[in-house]
């Protein structure tokens, strides 16, 4: 795959979330053989063009790490991607509608590390040692491809969806819950839409950031002592509306919430 490829298929991936408007995935005809591999290069090259556009990474976020969002989305495997400064949503704010494409949200755990991580052989023990805190969180997805339809390539080279992220702001230290078994709820407007526990990703969180830290490693990177880390969505994705109140509710994480309008 040369050079130009990699920047067209970024451009166009890069443009669709730029101008809020949905395209037809890579894989449909500009490039049905795009390889998984090749996808994390049209990531790498969309990356570089939003740091070189004065954007920053906030951290990594992982992706696909649950049965509910592999069925959901037609997809297995676990990917990555980046939250960037600018899709960051303070706990209680309200987003507009109109800034997404079709934003969905879903209810993940967020990991705080206080020393960096390297693979390739990291396990979910080093996470929990390595893990200064953990903390809820939504991430707000929002496809740039049409009907939140695409492939395993097709979702790498779009970033892995990202669009925005809450940190909620109830730190906790990892030893005084067992991550496996905190129930979530996702509200919206007070009604339950969808629900899990932390086991659903990968059978325990930490797994998904272990996971990171291994595949990361395949390209020298590391994950980083200090970031905020998305591990995964843990239940389905529910869809936004105007109006809505979004709220997701953890068993000894607290709670973390936004409000989106027209
Ligand atoms: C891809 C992003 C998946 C998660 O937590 O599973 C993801 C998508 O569903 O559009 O962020
Ligand atoms: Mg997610």
């Amino acid at each position: 795959m040369d050079k130009d490829l990699i920047k067209e298929l970024a451009d166009y991936v890069h443009n669709a979330e730029k101008e809020k408007q949905e395209i037809i995935k890579i894989t449909t005809e500009r490039y049905p053989e795009l390889s998984i591999e090749e996808a994390y290069l049209v990531q790498e090259e969309l990356v570089q063009q939003k740091l070189d556009a004065g954007y920053k990474i906030i951290g990594p976020k992982m992706g696909i790490t649950s049965e509910a969002k592999m069925k959901q989305m037609d997809v297995d495997d676990p990917i990555y991607g980046y939250v960037f400064d600018n899709m960051v949503v303070n706990e209680g704010d309200t987003i507009s509608i109109s800034d997404y494409i079709h934003p969905k949200v879903e209810p993940e755990i967020g990991f705080i590390l206080d020393r960096d991580l390297e693979g390739p052989n990291v396990t979910a023990l080093d996470v929990l040692r390595a893990t200064e805190y953990v903390f809820p969180a939504i991430e707000i997805i929002d496809s740039r491809y049409e009907n939140f339809n695409f492939t395993l390539p097709d979702v790498i080279a779009d970033n892995t969806s990202a669009a925005g992220a809450v940190f909620g702001t109830n730190l906790k230290r990892p030893e005084s819950l067992e991550l496996d078994v905190v129930g979530v709820t996702l509200s919206i407007n007070g009604k339950v839409e969808s629900l899990g526990a932390g086991a659903a990703v990968l059978e325990h969180p930490a797994n998904s950031i272990a996971r990171l830290a291994n595949m990361l490693s395949k390209k020298g990177e590391k994950v980083k002592a200090g970031q905020p880390i998305l591990s995964g969505g843990i239940t389905a994705a529910v869809r936004l509306a105007p109006g809505d109140f979004v709220n997701a509710k953890y068993g000894g994480l607290g709670d973390v919430s936004f409000f989106v309008k027209e």
